[in-house]
This record gives C-alpha cells, sequence and structure tokens, in this order.
C-alpha cells in the first residue's frame, strides 16, 4: 500500500509523524509545501520542509512548532549586535541546515536531493518531498499591498486582514512527486492551511489534476476545530476572505478532489447534511499518541473507501 501525505507546516508534520510510527518508511511519501520558502540572510529557507524533517528526526521544536529542540541563538544575537535583520529567528542548529541546503544548491543539487542529504543525515527514512524543484512562492494580498509569506506571517505576525493569496501561474511538480502520486493507493492531504500550506501543493501542475484522477482514495484531514484553527492564521484569514469558519467551507475548498472528509468530534453534526464519506473523532494532536492514533484512523477510514 503506497500512502502519500500533503503536508505544510505544524499539523502536517504532526500527522506525518503518527503515520511515519505506523508505517514502512517504503509505504509513505510526504509532499511538502515549499510556497513558505524564502532566501534570507542568502540562505535558502525552507520552513516547512524543515519542520516535517525535524518532526520526523524527533528534534523539532515542540513550543513553537519550527526550528531545533535544545537550540542556541548566539548567531542571530550577533547579527542583531551588527545591525543585521533579526525578525526571522534563525538558530545555531538550525543555521547548519540553511548553510548544507545552500551548500547542496549553490554546487548543482537541487531541492530534493538537498533534502534527500539532510534527511539521511537526520536519520529520517521516508521520502519527503519538495512539491517543486523551482521556487513556487506564495504572495498574500492584504490591507497593506501585496506581501512576501514570511514578511506577512512572520514580520508581521499574521495581523494584516488577507484579501487574497496569491500563487505562481507556471509552478510544476519535481519527478518524485509526479511518480510518487502515480504510485499512491491513498492520498492524504494533512491539517495544515487549506490557502496558504496545501493550495500552494495543489497549484503546482499536475498535482490538482492527479488528486481529481486518483484511482485510490483521497482523504483530507480538517485544520479547523469549533471555528478555530488548531494553529495559525487559518480561522482568521478565512474571516478576513469572507469565507465562513465551517467544516463545510473546508469540504467545498477540496470539492473534486476529495473521497473522504475527517474532522473534530467538537464538530460533530456538522456535516450531516452533505453525502461526502466522513469520519468525526479527536483530530487535536497534542501527544504523540493522539499522533499515531489519528493516523491509523484516518488510514483505516481512507481503506474503507477504496
Ligand atoms: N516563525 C515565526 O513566527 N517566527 C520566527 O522567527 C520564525 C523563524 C523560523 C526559522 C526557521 C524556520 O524553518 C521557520 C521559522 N518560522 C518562524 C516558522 C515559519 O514562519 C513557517 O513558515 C511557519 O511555520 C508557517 O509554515
Amino acid at each position: 500500500m503506497n500512502i502519500v501525505l500533503l503536508a505544510g507546516g505544524v499539523g502536517g508534520a504532526k500527522l506525518a509523524q503518527g503515520l511515519a510510527a505506523l508505517l514502512p518508511p517504503e509505504q509513505l511519501t510526504i509532499i511538502v509545501n515549499t510556497g513558505d520558502d524564502f532566501t534570507h540572510l542568502g540562505l535558502p529557507i525552507s520552513p516547512d520542509l524543515d519542520t516535517v524533517m525535524y518532526t520526523l528526526a524527533g528534534i523539532a521544536n515542540r513550543e513553537t512548532g519550527w526550528g531545533r529542540a535544545d537550540e542556541s541563538w548566539r548567531t542571530i544575537s550577533e547579527v542583531t549586535r551588527l545591525g543585521g535583520p533579526d525578525w526571522f529567528r534563525l538558530g545555531d542548529l538550525d543555521l547548519a541546515t540553511h548553510l548544507t541546503r545552500a551548500h547542496v544548491l549553490q554546487n548543482g543539487g537541487h531541492l530534493t536531493q538537498a533534502t534527500q542529504q539532510l534527511c539521511q543525515h537526520f536519520g529520517v527514512r521516508c521520502p519527503i518531498l519538495p512539491m517543486s524543484n523551482q521556487p513556487a512562492s506564495t504572495l498574500v494580498e492584504t490591507e497593506e499591498g501585496v506581501l512576501p509569506f514570511q514578511t506577512w506571517f512572520v514580520q508581521k505576525r499574521w495581523q494584516p486582514a488577507v484579501k487574497r493569496i496569491i500563487l505562481p501561474e507556471n509552478a510544476q511538480a519535481s519527478r518524485s512527486v509526479i511518480l510518487a502520486l502515480q504510485k499512491a493507493d491513498l492520498i492524504l492531504i494533512a491539517p495544515s492551511n487549506p490557502y496558504v500550506s496545501i493550495n500552494p501543493i495543489l497549484n503546482v501542475y499536475p498535482v490538482r489534476e492527479s488528486l481529481a484522477d486518483a484511482p485510490g482514495a483521497v482523504v483530507a484531514v480538517t485544520p479547523i476545530i469549533a471555528g478555530e484553527a488548531v494553529k495559525g492564521p487559518a480561522a482568521k484569514m478565512m474571516a478576513e476572505m469572507g469565507i465562513p469558519v465551517t467544516q463545510e467551507s473546508i469540504v467545498l475548498f477540496y470539492e473534486g478532489l476529495i473521497d473522504g472528509f475527517v474532522f473534530d468530534e467538537r464538530d460533530q453534526g456538522a456535516l450531516d447534511h452533505l453525502d461526502i464519506p466522513q469520519l468525526c473523532t479527536q483530530t487535536w494532536m497534542q501527544t504523540d499518541e493522539d499522533r499515531r492514533r489519528l493516523a491509523q484512523e484516518v488510514l483505516t477510514f481512507a481503506q474503507s473507501l477504496l
């Protein structure tokens, strides 16, 4: 059974960890959003790739949801002292990841190869694939104008009201992504922000088409619980874009792509009027056991749709 997970940052990484605990590495492939990527202090930063990689390696910072555990901040503190930009907090250990990625990319390698090398040395055995090997940056149109993603998300703490998300026109999936989707028996959409974490992946040709035509089952897990995002700007930006913060909005967003939907017991009954197959369970993942349990329930549910 070949399972592919489409994942963004924190929520995606947690479900990825649960799945990786249940499945042999050759049966799970994680396709990750790179729309958050940017060059900062001359370094190629890939936040969602790193969050998934660090989480599967067991070295992620569980408080912040990004960067490394047991981190130190000597270098970025010195950058502050020298008048450099310190709004994007790069820890000393985390810097090693960006430096090594830069080395691979500047010596003829591409992002998939760089990620593979990092995963190998971090002991992550299931493939983590960037959605594309070319830059495909997400822009956020806000009341303050069009902002690069990290400027909106970190520098402005996602406070500027969102009007719309601007995705690149001609992003192309890597060969590895295309092959993984072709082989997939199950395709799972992680509880990541649909607008800025999952849609950038769907926007990369031919990912959306692959899901729409998938012979296997495609199942999405909601990122919203009782009208709130588990973490991050999903609920706030939905309201700002005039989208009701409901489970139905998420189902409609994935319409035509999914065969089943997983949402939280606190929204029990919210989708009774829709005939899409659905699993209502505890989707909030606090502990590692929560991650494994939800992963198992999602797999069992998805297999029941085959
Ligand atoms: N998010 C923040 O809110 N503040 C930061 O200073 C910050 C630094 C950072 C460094 C490396 C990295 O991989 C991620 C980092 N993030 C930070 C998270 C980043 O903004 C991600 O894009 C979000 O997690 C959304 O996916």
